[in-house]
């Protein structure tokens, strides 16, 4: 009922550009929800934008592009994500203006939270402080054993992805080993193996349904079908009463229950939206319409304020 109530009765009449600016100088608590489209401007591609990658992952024949982030085809078939995994691995030590104005709303104390939905974990290239960010879907700075839960630095799973071949965790790869010269399908779909005579338990079967998979390290980023981060709900409970401005930044607000944040926010609270393409279906006090780099930049003049970011004129695409 707070969420309906929260959108049904938007109370901020706020509509242009001066009064955006007189409040980011007033506010104290400001969340910003970012997206993909923070991160175009270094040539990572969005998801949903007509060059973005779901439209590059179109020949893999899927039902839908989003399933190569689905976690039971990952346990199925986790050759289909680390076919297409290089194209998503981030660039090192490289962030762009947009997370430098995010670092500087931080460094004036402006900054309650930034709920990112990035992956590439970028943040960390600008400083922004670890406990002002919440990977709403996890990142690649880490990775999990599917089986045994084994735990490495993302990194080192950073050459596999890039020679296009499945990571396999230390503590499992002798086990796999033996599986897979156990269950050994042929070409035509048959298999040696035969679950029935050798009357395996329940766990076994399992076990073997899912040997493609077994051993295997996934990054830590949340995959449709797996829980967000604890950290997502908890800090969402503690800063919903606390803002007094919500900036969502470089995102199409499609995937929940990030997008909900939108109707969390008490009604009082202004909102902005600031992106290359409009969003139709949240309302916000105030939409500005264009690359992010270019219109956090102007914001921030306007502010008077002044932030650092060496790389502006190096960047080319996204624009
Ligand atoms: P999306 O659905 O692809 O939407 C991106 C939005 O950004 C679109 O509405 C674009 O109009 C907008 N946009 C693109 N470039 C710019 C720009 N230069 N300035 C302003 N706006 C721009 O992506 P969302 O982030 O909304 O969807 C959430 C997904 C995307 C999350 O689960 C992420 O993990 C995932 N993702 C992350 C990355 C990354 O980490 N860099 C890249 C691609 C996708």
């Amino acid at each position: 009922i707070n969420k309906v109530l929260a959108s049904r009765l938007r109370i901020v009449s706020f509509c242009d550009v001066n009064h955006f600016v007189k409040k980011l100088q007033e506010a104290k608590n400001i969340i910003l929800l970012t997206g993909a489209g923070v991160s175009t401007s270094l040539g990572i591609p969005d998801f949903r934008s007509s060059e973005g990658f779901y439209s590059k992952v179109k020949y893999l024949g899927l039902n839908d592009p989003q399933d190569v982030f689905n976690f039971d085809l990952f346990k199925r078939e986790p050759s289909i994500f680390y076919s297409i995994a290089n194209m998503i691995l981030p660039p090192e030590d490289v962030y762009s203006p947009l997370h430098s104005f995010i670092k500087m709303l931080s460094d004036k104390g402006k900054l309650l939270r930034n709920y990112t939905q990035n992956i590439d974990n970028l943040e960390s290239y600008a400083h922004i402080p670890p406990e002002k960010l919440v990977h709403c879907h996890g990142s690649f700075a880490s990775a999990t054993c599917v089986t045994c839960k084994w735990h490495v630095p993302g990194y080192k799973i950073f050459k596999n992805i890039r020679n296009v071949e499945l990571p396999v965790c230390p503590n499992c790869f002798k086990e796999r080993a033996k599986l897979m010269r156990l269950y050994n399908p042929y070409v035509d779909g048959t298999s040696e193996f035969d679950a029935n005579s050798k009357q395996l338990n329940s766990n076994e079967i399992e076990r073997i349904a899912n040997i493609k998979s077994y051993g295997v390290l996934k990054p830590d980023i949340t995959f449709f079908g797996e829980p967000l981060p604890e950290r997502f709900f908890d800090c969402l409970t503690e800063d919903m009463n606390k803002c007094d401005l919500l900036i969502c930044i470089g995102t199409s607000l499609k995937v929940a229950p990030v997008s909900d944040i939108v109707n969390m926010i008490p009604a009082k609270v202004p909102q902005v939206l600031i992106n290359r393409d409009p969003v139709r279906h949240a309302d916000f006090d105030l939409s500005l319409l264009g690359f992010c780099d270019d219109i956090a930049g102007m914001v921030t003049k306007q502010c008077g304020w002044k932030f650092n970011h060496n790389d502006w004129n190096k960047l080319s695409s996204g624009k």
